[in-house]
Parts: structure tokens; C-alpha cells; sequence
């Protein structure tokens, strides 16, 4: 059903009229947003548009459906009740001078400059009552849950555990693995420690999600082709739609950032769609 509105708004956008034949009533009411009734070739009973919001509609369920029209590859329909803001990894250890990212020779002042957008991202997504979960990319002090094959590679400054000027480099409880105090997880909020890139793997997300009924996932955090493009393929593996917020993730890379929106959209939305926040929040009406 997602990907045949998806498609009915893409062509709506274009200027078509579409004509929806089907034998389920309720899909069909479902899916159209003016009712002709036509009988002896002339209109017999005609209803207004439904909703208040071209790009709202209603599903099967009573589920409130919103659509992002900009989207890419083709716009992005999601239920707002079964959908979580994911915000991967905003940690210090990333984006300041002294911490992880820096020991591999990343300049990271690029990230710093999507804080506000998340901050803004963060803001909408609370005010439109949707869940929102923070990552930390971090291991234990004993780093039992870091493989060599992690800790050893290449040469960085400092490695995971090692001592830098924010603590103890991507480990749990320093200041570095810190999630930056502007965009600090409000009470009740999930945050999750994760060994690995993606945040599905050895956490409780997917049990999380499930529990809760989540069927979509917006995503946005740092770095775009490393853990929040991991999480997104997970993600997608398990059966998520994925939006990720273009203007509010960022790589140490132009370049890798680019490719990762360009793999995500290809093929038909093979990974996922991509929209701006302001895309984002315009269809949240925030
Ligand atoms: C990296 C991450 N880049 N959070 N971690 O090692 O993307």
C-alpha cells in the first residue's frame, strides 16, 4: 500500500488526475482524496477532498498517513503514530577537537555545523509526539565488547581506551562518549550504547521498536556512510521505511556524505528516501 500511494502522489505531483480501480471499497476510499460517483455517463454524487492537508491521509486502520511530497526518490509516506526519530552518534568523541574522529585525522569542525539543524530536527520531532533515540558509539572499560580487529586497525593518535583530553577515547561513561549538551536526550528519552557501527547490532533496539509498533525510521546523526548508513541497512533488512535527514547528518567527507544519499536513493528507494528537515517538519506541520 505504501509504495502504490507513494506512487499516486508522485503523479498527483506531476498534475495527473488518477483514476484508482479496485474491487477493496475501503483501499480504494482509503487511497482517494475526491469521490465521483458517475452513473448514465453524467456525475451523480461528488464529495470534497478529504482531510485538511493535501499530503495527509487517512489508511486502512485509521492510521493518519503524511506524506513528504520533496522526498527522494519519490516521496515518503509514513504513519506518524509508528515512526521514531533515530540520532545517531551526535557524541563530543565525533565533533570535538581530542576525541575519537579527530585521533584518525578528521578535520571535525564540518560536523559541528549541522548541531543546530539536528537541535532543530530533535525540536519538531518532539513536538510532533514522535519517539526519539540517541546512539552512542561506545564499548565497556574492560573493552570486552571491542574486537582487536576494531581497536588495532590503522595507526590513529589514540585508540578506543585509550586516555585523550575528553577521557578515556569511545568509552562508556567519559566525557567524550558524551552526547553534545545542545542536543542532550530529554527524560525518558532511549539512549543506546552500541559496540558496533550499526545500532542494531548487540543492543535492544529492535526489541525497542517492536515493542512499540514501529514500522518507519528517520534518521539523522553522524557520520553519514559509516554508522548512521550501517543503521540504515539494518534497518531496511528488518523491514523499516528510512528516511534520512540529508541537512542533518554529515561525514568528515563531501564526497562519501554525497555517495551515501546517491546509494540510499538509487534503484527505487533500494536503502531508503532522503528530505530535508524543513521538508521533514513541513509535512509534520513544525
Ligand atoms: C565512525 C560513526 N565513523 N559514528 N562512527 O567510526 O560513524
Amino acid at each position: 500500500m505504501a509504495e502504490i500511494r507513494a506512487r499516486i502522489i508522485q503523479a498527483r505531483n506531476r498534475g495527473a488526475a488518477v483514476l484508482l480501480i479496485g474491487e477493496d471499497l475501503d483501499e480504494v476510499m482509503d487511497l482517494s482524496d475526491r469521490i465521483l460517483v458517475m452513473s448514465e455517463g453524467r456525475i451523480t454524487h461528488e464529495t470534497g477532498r478529504h482531510g485538511r492537508h493535501r499530503h495527509h491521509r487517512p489508511s486502512h486502520g485509521g492510521a493518519r498517513m503524511i506524506t513528504v511530497p520533496g522526498a527522494l526518490p519519490f516521496p515518503f509516506a509514513f504513519d506518524p503514530a509508528a515512526t521514531a526519530l533515530i540520532v545517531i552518534d551526535m557524541q563530543r568523541d565525533f565533533i570535538e577537537p581530542g576525541g575519537f574522529g579527530a585521533s584518525l585525522g578528521n578535520d571535525v569542525t564540518r560536523l559541528q555545523a549541522i548541531v543546530p539543524t539536528v537541535a532543530r530536527l530533535i525540536a519538531g520531532a518532539r513536538a510532533a509526539g514522535l519517539p526519539v533515540i540517541h546512539t552512542r558509539e561506545c564499548h565497556r572499560p574492560d573493552l570486552s565488547d571491542c574486537p582487536p580487529a576494531k581497536r588495532l586497525r590503522g595507526a590513529p593518535s589514540l585508540r578506543i581506551g585509550d586516555a585523550g583530553p575528553m577521557g578515556r577515547v569511545l568509552i562508556a561513561g567519559e566525557p567524550g562518549a558524551a552526547i553534545l549538551p545542545d542536543l542532550a536526550p530529554a527524560p525518558g528519552e532511549l539512549v543506546l550504547d552500541k559496540p558496533g557501527k550499526g545500532a542494531f547490532y548487540a543492543t535492544p533496539l529492535g526489541d525497542h521498536l517492536a515493542a512499540r509498533g514501529i514500522r518507519s525510521l528517520i534518521l539523522a546523526g553522524v557520520t553519514t556512510e559509516v554508522c548512521v548508513q550501517t543503521t540504515m541497512r539494518e534497518a531496511n533488512d528488518r523491514g523499516f521505511d528510512c528516511l534520512l535527514v540529508e541537512d542533518a547528518t554529515d561525514s568528515y567527507f563531501p564526497e562519501f556524505k554525497a555517495a551515501t544519499l546517491a546509494m540510499i536513493r538509487a534503484q527505487g528507494a533500494i536503502v531508503g528516501w532522503t528530505a530535508t528537515t524543513d521538508q521533514l517538519l513541513g509535512a509534520l506541520d513544525f
